[in-house]
């Protein structure tokens, strides 16, 4: 890799999982780079996440840990911490591993071959996903809306497993602001595409294996304050 990479690790309550997880994901970008860093971005979780990543992070000094003390916040916080990174290649993946690790390489080689922002996808050709039938529709119908309402290209919005270059990031989340009252939610993710497309940015979307992880904190109820979002800015999205 010629550029360092700085991958961020959103969470929220996920002590029982993030001690092996972030060991698997380090080892796995090892393999690729020595020339990388991890930032852990906590949103004021109130399990023991906290002291497990303090922890980590002593042992590891590739590791730090960012914790905001207002959230859940879905992305918001998240997107707030992308200033600290130091790598030319910027990425975010979920804490439960959902999408194969096996496919890390493939996710900042798209970046070296010349793409802005390199996708994992569920729904192209060559991937395979495992998830309950509730979970598909509401993401087939999401898809399908964000398709039709704002002519976006992109099959899947919301995979937890995006890398950018730095700048084409930057530029993007500068754009789309820090929505304070956290109604946004998971539609940031499908916002921050939205706007690619509209600057005409490369993005390259490749399948992936994909299993759904055992807790998630997706909430339909929570996520349904989005519309009122999408409907006053809309016009920031038609592409
Ligand atoms: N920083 C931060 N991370 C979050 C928040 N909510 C969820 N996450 C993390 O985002 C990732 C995806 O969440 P998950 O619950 O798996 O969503 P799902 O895959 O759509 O069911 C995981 O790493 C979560 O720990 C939040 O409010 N703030
Ligand atoms: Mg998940």
């Amino acid at each position: 890799m010629k550029q360092k990479i700085s991958l961020f690790i959103p969470i929220y309550n996920e002590a029982g999982i993030l001690g092996e997880n972030v060991s698997k994901i380090c080892s796995t970008l090892s393999k690729i780079t020595k020339n990388f860093e991890i930032f852990i971005v906590d949103d004021n979780s109130n399990d023991s996440s906290q002291s497990i990543c303090r922890r980590i992070c002593k042992k590891n000094n590739k590791i730090r840990y960012l914790r905001y003390s207002n959230g859940p916040s879905r992305r918001e916080n998240l997107a707030k911490s992308f200033k600290f990174a130091k790598g030319g290649t910027i990425a975010f993946i979920d804490m439960d591993l959902s999408t194969d690790l096996s496919h890390t390489k493939r996710l900042f080689d798209e970046i070296e071959k010349g793409a802005d922002i390199s996708i994992g996808s569920r729904y192209v050709k060559g991937s395979y996903i495992k998830r309950t039938l509730s979970r598909r529709l509401i993401s087939y119908f999401y898809n399908a809306l964000l398709q039709h309402f704002f002519n976006s290209r992109i099959k899947d919005h919301q995979c937890g497993f995006k890398a950018f270059r730095r700048d084409v990031l930057l530029d993007i989340v500068k754009d789309m602001g820090y929505d304070a009252k956290f109604v946004r939610g998971w539609f940031w993710d499908a916002e921050l595409l939205l706007r690619a497309q509209k600057k005409s940015y490369r993005i390259v979307e490749f399948p992936v294996k994909w299993q759904h992880g055992k807790s998630s904190t997706f909430e339909l109820k929570r996520e349904l304050k989005m519309i009122s979002y999408i409907l006053e800015h809309r016009k920031s999205f038609y592409i």
